[in-house]
């Protein structure tokens, strides 16, 4: 769970998306996770700033193994994060189709297998994990996903985030590199708004450019912002619905 705002990961469930017959699986875990009570203030704030390194450092622990197992394998892992809606799953469904070598997707949402569905008409193997309350995927829930996925040696792997701009940008899930998807109909002002994720991510993609001429948004003002809270951040802009540029995110993937 994430102690910051109080989600829980218990009910989370692995679903792989792969062909007509879609196997469930379930993998409950009986531990239990404590967490803090109203009461006096500072022994609360105390206790939550513990449970919350706590929390992360057993995170970490579970991202090192997966990313030995990846490494191990010659298999590249890329966690693309952003707002609901910003153009995850559209762009990916073009990756797949454009790309001409394996992909395989761990699509992160709190209910339904829509994504895994897209993802596994577009050509690639796919597994859904649905975090219930959750609203970000950690370590162990990619841990669950990448067994019942069993990505092949050498493919690309990506990880579809639950659509959040804020504790996502917090767990590291083992992968070799983190993306950003913001799209031009969500304004210009997100990397000041939403520092952490901006700070954490090697590359920034601008999605929705064909919707320039119709909203409200300072390309400019989005790259200097990217770069004052991540002074080398690259920030491709790119349409997922029209393939404009397209090609520097399959260069950038190599
Ligand atoms: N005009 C335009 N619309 C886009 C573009 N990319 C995605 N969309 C539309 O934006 C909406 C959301 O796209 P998705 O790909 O589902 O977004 P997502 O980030 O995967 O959403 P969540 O998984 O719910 O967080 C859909 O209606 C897409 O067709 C784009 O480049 N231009
Ligand atoms: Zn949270
Ligand atoms: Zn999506
Ligand atoms: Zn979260």
């Amino acid at each position: 769970m994430c102690a910051t705002c109080g989600c829980g990961e218990d009910e989370a469930r692995v679903t792989l998306v792969d062909g007509a017959d879609p196997p469930e699986h379930e993998h409950p875990h009986g531990h239990e996770h404590p967490h803090p009570h109203p009461g006096a203030v500072l022994d609360a704030r105390t206790h939550t700033l513990e449970l919350e390194v706590a929390v992360l450092a057993r995170n970490d622990e579970t991202a090192g193994r997966n990313r030995a197992w990846l490494t191990g394998r010659g298999i590249t892992a890329v966690n693309l994060m952003s707002s609901p809606g910003a153009g995850k799953t559209t762009l990916l469904e073009r990756t797949i189709r454009d790309l001409g070598r394996p992909v395989s997707v761990i699509e992160g949402d709190q209910e339904t297998v829509f994504d895994a569905a897209r993802i596994r008409a577009a050509g690639a193997r796919a597994v859904q994990v649905n975090t219930g309350a959750g609203c970000h995927l950690d370590a162990s829930m990619v841990e669950r996903a990448l067994a019942a996925l069993r990505p092949e040696p050498g493919s690309l792997l990506v990880v579809e985030n639950v659509g959040n701009l804020v504790c996502p940008a917090l767990f590291d899930l083992g992968e070799a590199r983190k993306v950003v998807v913001i799209s031009v109909t969500e304004g210009d002002d997100k990397p000041l708004k939403y520092p952490h994720m901006f700070a954490a991510a090697d590359l920034v993609v601008l999605n929705k450019t064909d919707l320039l001429p119709y909203v409200e948004f300072d390309p400019e003002r989005l790259v200097r912002d990217a770069r004052q809270v991540n002074p080398d951040v690259q920030v491709l802009p790119v349409s997922a619905r029209t393939g404009a540029n397209v090609q520097d995110w399959y260069d950038w993937l190599g």
